[in-house]
């Protein structure tokens, strides 16, 4: 696999690199339609397990589309312009399905406006940093779009300071958050919700799209999104993804709440809890570390 891998620099002040930015005036120039449904995350907060589950809930009845494209073309990726991939733009633009999906790790002030003005349904799924840092660890390393990871140590003193690709953890969880108390139509979810209890949070996510499934297509949908099941979907695991070394770590890693205990220091610990109290002070927005 060639070494491609970029380098951050800042990009409207959020640290970013050229595969989310070189395509940037096309992405603030989309049009969005008002049926859109907008998937937005901090990268590794469970993105791909919401659109595969949103995926499910709209088209899971067509198995022959969802069988023969992966997630990552069926639900677009709005800001990517990558090697070897059609820019996120250009396949939102050649969908024929309704709605459309559309994934996006921008922070709320970068998403163009064109998906406010349209009044889209977005979904925020937010994960609480220790796991989501972890993860965004094993993604770099396997990752060759993504920025040198370093060491772990390292790492985590970069994902502190928001030196990673969309910057801060902080500003993109709270920002969002923020938004989401003056627009209804944002519905901000928890991955550790629905590590929780998944049956709860489909129900909410239904009740927030006005969709009405049957116990037949719930338990379908239910039984797609299952951690083992989307692993071993070619279609939702990543495994046809050409920048990707699953011998290094799986895209579908281990799904699971408070694997930072496995990797965390008793000091990264205390002084990533400290950190955490500090910058979480001014607002109501809360995590769990565990369930
Ligand atoms: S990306 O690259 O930003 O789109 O990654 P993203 O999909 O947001 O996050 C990947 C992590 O989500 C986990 N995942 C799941 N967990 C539980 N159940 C299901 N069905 C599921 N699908 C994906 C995936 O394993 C990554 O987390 P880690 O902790 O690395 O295992």
């Amino acid at each position: 696999m060639e070494a491609i891998r970029p380098k951050l620099f800042d990009f409207r002040g959020v640290a970013m690199t050229n595969y989310f930015t070189d395509n940037f005036d096309n992405v603030e120039k989309f049009s969005a339609k008002p049926d859109d449904i907008l998937i937005a995350t901090y990268p590794k907060a469970g993105t791909t397990w919401v659109s595969h589950m949103l995926d499910q809930i709209y088209f899971g009845e067509n198995s022959e589309t969802l069988k023969s494209l992966p997630v990552y073309e069926r639900v677009p990726f709005l800001e990517m312009c990558a090697p070897k991939h059609m820019p996120g733009v250009e396949l939102i633009e050649n969908m024929t399905s309704s709605p459309r999906l559309i994934k996006t790790h921008l922070p709320v002030q970068l998403v163009p406006k064109s998906f406010w003005e349209q009044n889209c349904r977005v979904i925020y799924v937010a994960r609480n940093p220790k796991d989501n840092a972890v993860s965004y660890y094993h993604f770099d390393r396997m990752n060759y779009v993504e920025p040198e990871p370093g060491n772990w140590e390292s790492f985590l003193e970069r994902f502190k300071q928001g030196q990673m690709v969309f910057g801060s953890w902080y500003s993109h969880v709270k920002g969002w958050w923020e938004r989401k108390q003056t627009n209804p139509r944002i519905l901000y979810l928890f991955y550790e919700d629905l590590k929780e209890d998944v049956v709860r949070e489909l129900g909410r996510l239904c009740d927030f799209l006005g969709v009405s499934l049957s116990e037949e297509a719930r338990d379908r949908v239910l039984r797609a999104v299952g951690f083992q099941n989307m692993k071993d979907n070619s279609m939702a695991n990543y495994s046809t993804c050409a920048v990707m070394d699953h011998s290094i770590s799986p895209f579908m890693r281990k799904g699971m709440v408070a694997d930072w205990k496995n990797h965390f220091t008793v000091s990264q610990n205390e002084e990533f809890d400290e950190d955490y109290q500090r910058r979480m002070k001014d607002t109501t927005l809360t995590f769990r570390m565990e369930i």
